[in-house]
């Protein structure tokens, strides 16, 4: 099964991941990580600490001459910022003098962190809460992209809306068109926003240079697609093989993710189901088909042949210039929060996290129908499945 655990604190050595089920064969390159690290730290609204980082992924294991081996391929990817840091984050002598940090930020993990592992130095909880964490995860998820692209299954993040300004864009438009939507956007407003609508990007750029005005963070809606899946990957025959759930689940563990929707979610449950479902039609030529994709490209916990089309509502960076209420939890004394450097708006970022993420999932549920070990066996079973689809359509 392919599965990876990530380690590292925001400001300590580095950050490590182990991807562990990795067929062997796959080809890859240092650019195919380091290509999905730069971007993550690119986007407008990202704060101080992206001009300190270079990330690149040093491969530790599981990668010879440029092809995965079938062991587990593991990763560090150095904080440069470390120097800065060294001597807070020692692992044996604490420095004399150094002041603890008793003040809990509303929205962060730092007081059930605190509460659950017995710190009230929360240095020890957001170090590891912090989503620089993202930066182990994403190498993951580079891999998973590569891996996808042999079944030429592409995966694209984007923002569906930041601040409550919406992008309009052809809501079942392909993988392709919506890249281009974006990097026109991208283009016009000089800025890095992964926001598919050039019409309506300046006034996205013009919420987040307001929230930095005022010393404020903003949230905001990020959308992933794919092209067009096999129909059945996932299962429907046991709760915890629906793929539906795991991309959830997977959805919600990345930092500051508060919801997530699949197709048209939340609309389903104030219409009729004869004006949601989406019919099926068959033709010699496409076979089974739809005319529309309300489902998002998942039935019954199984892909229905459609693209995938999943969104996530991101909240506002709890780490707020402008401060917020909370309590020493040394004196217990009403104060207001003390700002730690950190971003305005990380939903650009979030956005390309969050394909990769889709990747990973998506890739585990290749393994699951197509097998592991060798790429070459995978890609000859997949080979035989589309036989099948073809025999099964008629
Ligand atoms: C991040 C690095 C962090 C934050 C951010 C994500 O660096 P620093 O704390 O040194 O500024 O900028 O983390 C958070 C938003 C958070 O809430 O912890 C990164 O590399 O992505």
């Amino acid at each position: 099964m392919l599965r990876f655990l990530t380690a590292g604190e925001s400001h300590g050595k580095g950050l490590v991941v182990i991807i562990d089920g990795v067929p062997s064969n796959i080809p890859l390159k240092q650019e195919d990580f380091d290509s999905y690290l730069a971007e993550r730290q690119k986007g407008y609204g990202r704060g101080g600490r992206q001009k300190i980082e270079t990330d690149r992924a040093e491969i530790i294991s599981g990668i010879r001459f440029g092809k995965t081996t079938g062991a587990p391929v593991s990763v560090f990817i150095k904080n440069r910022d470390f120097e800065n840091w060294a001597a807070k984050m020692d692992a044996w002598q604490r420095p004399a003098g150094l002041e603890e940090l008793n003040i809990p930020r509303p929205g962060h993990a730092d007081l059930s962190g605190g509460i659950r592992y017995n710190h009230k130095d929360f240095r020890n909880v957001l170090e590891r809460a912090s989503a620089r964490e993202t930066a182990a995860r994403i190498t993951a998820g580079a891999l998973a992209v590569k891996f996808l692209k042999m079944f030429d299954v592409e995966v694209f993040g984007f923002v569906d809306a930041i601040a409550g300004v919406a992008a309009q864009y052809s809501k079942d438009a392909p993988v392709k068109e919506i890249k281009k939507l974006a990097a026109q956007a991208d283009a016009a407003s000089q800025a890095c926003l992964r926001f598919p609508d050039k019409n309506s990007v300046s006034n996205v750029k013009a919420a987040i240079d307001m929230a930095v005005k005022e010393g404020d963070t903003l949230g905001g809606v990020l959308k992933i697609i794919t092209s067009e899946l096999p129909p059945g990957l996932g299962d429907y025959t046991q709760w915890d093989k629906k793929l539906d759930a795991r991309l959830a689940m997977a959805l919600m563990s990345l930092q500051a993710v508060k919801g997530v929707e699949i197709g048209a979610g939340f609309a389903y449950a104030s219409a009729t189901g004869s004006a949601m479902h989406d019919e099926i039609f068959h033709s010699a030529k496409a076979g089974y088909y739809r005319k529309t994709n309300n489902s998002g490209g998942i039935e019954g916990g199984m892909t229905n042949g459609n693209q995938l089309e999943i969104k996530a509502a991101l909240k506002p960076i709890s780490t707020v210039l402008k401060g917020l209420k909370s309590v020493n939890v040394k004196n217990k004394k009403a104060v207001k929060t003390v700002y730690e450097r950190s971003d305005v708006c990380a939903v650009p970022a979030a956005s390309l996290i969050a394909e990769t993420i889709v990747a990973f999932e998506l890739a585990k549920a290749f393994q699951e129908k197509f097998g592991s070990g060798d790429m070459d066996y995978i890609l000859s079973n997949y080979e035989n499945y589309r036989k099948y689809l073809k025999k099964y359509r008629g």
